[in-house]
C-alpha cells in the first residue's frame, strides 16, 4: 500500500515552504497515484500521474501541493481514485518543532526527519512514545479528563459537606430558638 510515511508539520524556523509530506510504497508492486488525492484538514491536492515503485519514497513540498500543515491537531488523508482512504495520519496536541510525525510500522511517533529515506527512531524517542503515536495521545487526554472529573467530584463533595454543616448549624440555632420560645411561651 501507499503509506503517509512521514510529515513535517512544524519545521524549525519558518514553516511556510519548509513543510513536507513523504509517501512510501511499502508493497511489492508499482502503484499509479493518478488522480489520487492528498488532503490536510482544509485543502485537497490531486497527485497527478505519479507512479511509486516498490519501496520508493516520494517527498512532496506542502507549499507546492497547496497544503498548510497546522501545528495543532492536524490530519492528512490519502485517498485513491475510487475515494477510498489508502492512508491517514493524525496527531493530537502540538507538533514538536523540527520533528517529523513518522510511521514506525505500528503507529506514528515524533522522530528525527528523514525525507526520502527510511524513518529513524532513536531508542529514546521510541521509549518516550510508548504506547506509540495517536494511542498515547488519546490515553493521555483520557487521563486528564479523568483527573478533571475526579477534581470536580471532590469539589462537589466539599460543597455538599459545607451545605450540610450549615444546615446542621441552622437546625441547632432553630432548635435553640424553639426551646427559648417554649420557655417564654
Ligand atoms: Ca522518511
Amino acid at each position: 500500500m501507499i503509506q503517509i510515511n512521514e510529515w513535517l508539520p512544524n519545521p524549525a524556523g519558518t514553516d511556510y515552504g519548509a513543510e513536507w509530506i513523504e509517501l512510501w510504497n511499502d508493497g511489492g508492486s508499482s502503484v499509479s497515484l493518478a488522480d489520487w488525492k492528498l488532503s490536510d484538514s482544509k485543502k485537497t491536492y490531486s497527485l497527478g500521474d505519479k507512479t511509486l515503485n516498490p519501496g520508493e519514497y516520494w517527498v512532496l513540498n506542502a507549499k507546492t501541493a497547496g497544503l498548510t500543515l497546522r501545528n495543532q491537531e492536524e490530519t492528512l488523508t490519502l485517498k485513491r481514485t475510487d475515494g477510498q482512504i489508502e492512508s491517514t495520519s493524525h496527531f493530537l496536541g502540538t507538533a514538536q518543532e523540527g520533528k517529523s510525525w513518522a510511521w514506525n510500522g505500528a503507529g506514528y511517533a515524533w522522530s528525527e526527519p528523514s525525507p526520502g529515506k527510511e524513518n529513524i527512531f532513536s531508542a529514546i524517542l521510541a521509549e518516550d512514545n510508548l504506547p506509540r503515536g495517536v494511542a498515547l495521545n488519546k490515553f493521555s487526554s483520557v487521563g486528564i479528563q479523568e483527573a478533571a472529573l475526579g477534581a470536580a467530584l471532590l469539589l462537589a463533595l466539599g460543597i455538599m459537606f459545607l451545605i450540610k454543616r450549615n444546615d446542621d448549624q441552622e437546625n441547632i440555632f432553630r432548635g435553640g430558638d424553639q426551646e427559648n420560645r417554649g420557655t417564654f411561651g
